[in-house]
């Protein structure tokens, strides 16, 4: 640590204990910038070109200090100079570049690709105010700006510029890089393309914005709000400027590689990340023509170089634009999709194969499917929906096109960082190999029967709810009992996730210790969730959540048996608190919603217990764990589908039918509710509940009790829950990103 005290001496003029903590992690964070750039890039002739809206990284510090190997050392020498790394970390803002599992997931790749020495890059944009910060206030969500980059922060800016043409303007682009340390191996850089005139101060009265003014306000947010046309046609002018930059600086490297362009794809992959990206396509096209390569060739390259990975299979996230503003904003790129339009016509006449269908929407995955080599889903139940259901028509033209992906999760920063006691016991376990070779977790169950390891397990869960709860104190200012069983679902907000059906079952609770049947332990539900701006109904679910937490707090016959806490600004650095610390992960999406989920991954990884519903990668983690460990309820994705198909799914007949639904469901309008919340935002989601209910609360929620409380029950047997808890970390090897990019490099990106 010599080199770091030389440096604080050489910043500051001081000795590290007589600094500030912003001074401390300044210096830390020049420290690590120049030991990133020391170990220099993977190369190769070929290279993944990772093209992402968003890349949900999280803070860095910490993170990049394991992936160098001198975490503990770093931690040794504050401790010595009367620091805490823990409160260093907490000056680093948070960057807030992604919304949910799509961005984790890409950070999470950033992390494996480097770790296993591949070649690669990420592509994406630099938001000043990234996604909006959360703030709750009269039981309602607001947003506000979230500034994260700071005058020292992981960016580093580089002299790579482009122009990006738009109609009757072009946008001069500057690229900034973060570098991603591989765990004990080189970097990779995620690059970040910025406009140079964005202007922070466009923004008012929360996140309200001059939408219109592109010059200024390309790179302000991530995903503006959309529900007005201005919104819309915005995140066209960011998508484009993303690809645009991404395009010409893959050619560029390409080029200085030795690529002549017709062997494009010799030198470069490009996974496009659900359909944000994939104007790429004609794009490239456009570049190639200007680089002298005709349109049919051109198509035929980019066929070889990209791959679409689909992400969900709800219809408003797959991205159909009306070629009218495709026209307005890239006239450049509407005859190229046009002349792609009338290839696969000319072949393929049927409506639903059409990349612009007959009222004119560009189908934006449609694209993807027919010029991109590969199309893959991110857990087996999703990859199979794809194939049989959403995009059946598809798999029977090019069924060798689909191939499945199993997300997984970067063990790194969601063990070895976030639960470092666990981590370590592991180690002392089984060596410390299960940190390359995740696989080794499976070693840990010859310990099913180790009276000793069992009671560990339950030690260093108790550790961590007694932090957790400290954090929780912080966020919400609410005391939560660290002896209560905590129950977590903590993702975005949306109404096929169900956070409904999770409030229903506290209503339920309610009402039983209101009639005294107390439970034989308190519980604490937890919930941390974001709403997008213009989703009102998910809005009013984070009402009455509030509303719950509010009523609870304010009933002395029921606080001492149960708590809500919402969390504010859910987010990676809250995660990272909560997910040590959870005994039941809530995973109750209805099935077949849910592409894979990674949540529940990291809750396996960390010795909760899940309930959940047979969705996305929730299937695979029963088939490891067993029914014996993990609590399953509610209908299968294939009655659901056909529920979908038949149309007869009727919430009401369901809430008039059984009495005990329909007590649930009244008490949403109660006046027990009425008294601390909003009669219009409660009524909306009761009146939701019955007169659509879309994604089938009341159809799973008895199931969901029964199960529920059979958990709560189980959960008395402290050893035999420790036993679950030890097969699910010791199955959870499988969900190493490591092992996803592994197949992702074997089946699509073939890089040495
Ligand atoms: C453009 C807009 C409508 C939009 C914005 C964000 C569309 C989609 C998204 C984000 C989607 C997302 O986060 N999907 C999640 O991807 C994870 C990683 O594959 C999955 O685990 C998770 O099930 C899926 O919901």
């Amino acid at each position: 640590m010599e080199a770091l005290k030389t440096l604080i001496q050489d910043m500051f003029h001081r000795d590290c204990s007589a600094c500030t903590d912003q001074e401390v992690y300044e210096a830390l964070l020049a420290y690590t910038k120049k030991m990133l750039a020391a170990k220099g890039y993977h190369d190769g002739k070929k290279k993944i070109y990772y093209i992402s809206a968003e890349f949900l990284i999280g803070k860095l510090l910490s993170n990049n200090l394991i992936n160098l190997g001198i975490y503990d050392d770093v931690a040794e020498f504050l401790r010595e100079n009367g620091k805490s790394l823990a409160e260093i970390e907490s000056v680093e803002p948070e960057p807030s570049l992604g919304n949910g599992g799509l961005g984790r997931l890409a950070a999470c790749f950033l992390d494996s690709i480097a770790t296993l020495g591949l070649p690669g890059e990420g592509i994406g944009l630099n938001y000043h105010l990234g996604l909006f910060r959360q703030v709750f206030e009269d039981n309602l969500q607001h947003e506000m700006p979230n500034p994260w980059i700071t005058p020292d922060s992981w960016l580093t800016a580089t002299d790579v510029t482009y122009m990006v043409p738009f109609r009757g303007f072009s946008l001069k682009s500057t690229m900034y890089t973060i570098d991603v340390a591989g765990y004990e191996n080189k970097a990779i850089r995620l690059n970040l393309f910025d406009i140079d005139l964005a202007d922070e101060s466009m923004v008012h009265d929360g996140i309200a914005f001059n939408k219109k003014d592109i010059l200024h306000n390309l790179t302000l947010f991530l995903y503006p709000d959309d529900s007005d046309e201005d919104g819309r046609k915005l995140r066209i002018y960011q998508q484009y400027f993303m690809v645009s930059n991404a395009a010409q600086r893959i050619l560029d490297e390409a080029a200085a590689r030795g690529s002549n362009f017709h062997d494009l794809a010799d030198y470069a992959v490009v996974q496009i990340n659900d359909t944000h990206p994939s104007m790429i396509i004609p794009e490239f096209i456009r570049l190639l023509g200007e680089r002298g390569i005709a349109f049919e060739e051109a198509a035929e390259i980019v066929s070889h170089v990209c791959a679409y990975t689909n992400h969900t299979i709800l219809a408003e996230a797959l991205e159909k634009w009306p070629i009218q503003y495709l026209e307005d904003i890239v006239p450049q790129l509407v005859p190229i999709i046009r002349r792609l339009d009338e290839k696969v016509k000319a072949k393929y006449p049927q409506e639903n194969l059409a990349i612009i269908d007959s009222s004119q929407l560009v189908h934006m995955a449609h694209m993807d499917i027919h010029y991109g080599f590969s199309i893959n889903g991110v857990a087996a139940l999703h990859t199979e929906i794809l194939k049989n259901t959403e995009l059946h028509q598809f798999y029977e033209i090019y069924p060798e096109k689909f191939n499945n992906k199993t997300n997984g999760i970067t063990f790194r920063r969601w063990l070895m960082y976030c639960n470092r006691p666990l981590a370590k016991y592991i180690t002392s376990l089984i060596g410390d190999g299960w940190k390359k070779d995740a696989a080794q977790l499976k070693q840990l169950s010859a310990f099913g029967e180790d009276q000793d390891v069992l009671n560990q397990l339950l030690a260093i869960k108790a550790d961590a709810k007694k932090i957790c709860k400290e954090f929780v104190f912080e966020n919400t200012g609410i005391e939560i009992d660290e002896n209560s069983v905590f129950d977590i679902q903590i993702k975005r907000l949306h109404e096929y996730k169900r956070q409904q059906l999770n409030a229903l079952y506290v209503i339920y609770k309610y009402l039983e210790i209101k009639e005294g049947r107390k439970p034989e332990r308190p519980i604490t539900f937890i919930f941390g969730a974001k709403a997008a701006p213009a989703y009102y109904i998910a809005k009013d679910i984070i009402h009455l959540l509030l509303t719950l937490e509010t009523l609870i707090q304010n009933d002395p016959e029921v606080s001492p048996y149960m708590k809500l806490v919402m969390v504010e600004n859910y987010n990676v650095s809250a995660a990272e608190k909560l997910i040590p610390a959870c005994n039941i992960s809530e995973q109750i999406s209805l099935a077949s919603k849910e592409a894979s989920g990674t949540g529940n991954m990291k809750f396996m990884l960390n010795g909760a217990v899940t309930l959940g519903t047979m969705d996305g990668a929730n299937v695979e983690i029963s088939d490891l764990v067993g029914k014996e460990n993990i609590y399953i309820f509610g209908e299968s994705s294939d009655e659901v589908i056909r529920h979908y198909e038949k149309m007869d799914y009727h919430s009401r007949a369901i809430y008039e039918s059984d009495a005990d639904i329909k007590k649930y469901v009244d008490f949403i309008v109660s006046d027990s509710m009425l008294k601390y919340g909003r009669e219009e935002h409660l009524r909306n989601v009761y009146n939701e509940l019955l007169n659509k209910d879309w994604f089938m609360t009341l159809l799973d929620l008895k199931d969901y009790i029964r199960v529920k409380d059979q958990a709560f029950e189980d959960y008395e047997d402290r050893t035999a829950w420790a036993k679950k808890m030890l097969v699910n970390i010791a199955q959870a090897g499988f969900f190493s990103s490591d092992r996803t990019i592994e197949q992702y490099n074997k089946d699509i990106w073939h890089l040495n």
